[in-house]
């Protein structure tokens, strides 16, 4: 019952496909990505794409992540067309293995762009531009995604995970801004009331611990699996 009614397939993921199929983990920070994904690295067929976040954290010796959330206004879209840059290069990664699983993706980059704009932290100027690169990456970019996996969490679950993973960074991120970004998330991937959806998507409780989330990898492994062959 608990699956049934947590976990909601959207539709069905593409069948018969031959071609390389691929996945996005999607959810708000702290919403377990990282650890999810690493439950498909056990899978030889599988190409796994952890978030660059480390290379955000060192642009050339500069540390662009803490700049974004120190000053905002004044780093914020240059952050996010570094994000943008970097998730096209994990979405064009070529592979000759059939699946490839990915942390985040170009798609959600636009989840970050949509809240400075309802937060009015960029000017309407870099708002537009971040949007016309999206908007680019989507019609003309090979990113083509099969299923958009989403870990549902509630902001006061994952704020107390970010506090206690203490990321020196993230040092300043408030409940409020979870609250958001969990918002757009939801607006996104569940209300489905904001920009385009790009694959069908798997929903998941991901308040649930870790060794209960085992049990949703496990069917979404399965899920995987079954829908390509
Ligand atoms: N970030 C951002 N804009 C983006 C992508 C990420 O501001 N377009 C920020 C939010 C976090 C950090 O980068 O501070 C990493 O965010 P993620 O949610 O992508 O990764 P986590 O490590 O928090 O994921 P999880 O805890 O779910 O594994």
């Amino acid at each position: 019952l608990a699956g049934k009614l947590f976990a909601r397939m959207s539709a069905s993921p593409n069948k018969n496909c031959k071609r390389l199929f691929t996945v996005c983990i999607e959810g708000n920070i702290g919403s377990g990505k990282t650890t999810f994904l690493n439950n498909f690295k056990a899978n030889d067929n599988m190409l796994v794409l952890q978030e660059p976040v480390e290379l955000w954290r060192d642009v050339g010796g500069t540390n662009l992540l803490e700049k974004m959330y120190k000053d905002p206004v004044r780093y914020g879209c240059l952050f996010q067309s570094y994000v943008q840059l970097t998730m096209l290069q994990l979405h064009t990664q070529k592979t000759n293995l059939p699946f490839k699983v990915m942390e985040r993706s170009v798609y959600s980059a636009r989840c970050f762009i949509e809240n400075m704009k309802r937060t009015k932290m960029l000017e309407k100027v870099e708002i537009d531009i971040l949007e016309q690169w999206h908007e680019w990456c989507i019609q003309r970019a090979d990113i083509q995604t099969d299923l958009i996996v989403y870990l549902r969490t509630s902001p006061e679950v994952v704020y107390e995970r970010m506090r206690t993973r203490a990321r020196k960074e993230e040092d300043c991120v408030s409940l409020e801004y979870l609250r958001q970004v969990h918002d757009v998330h939801d607006d996104w991937l569940y209300n489905r009331s904001l920009f385009s959806v790009p694959a069908p998507v798997m929903v998941l409780d991901a308040n649930k611990s870790v060794s209960e989330m085992m049990a949703e990898f496990e069917k979404c492994r399965r899920s995987i699996f079954e829908n390509r062959d």
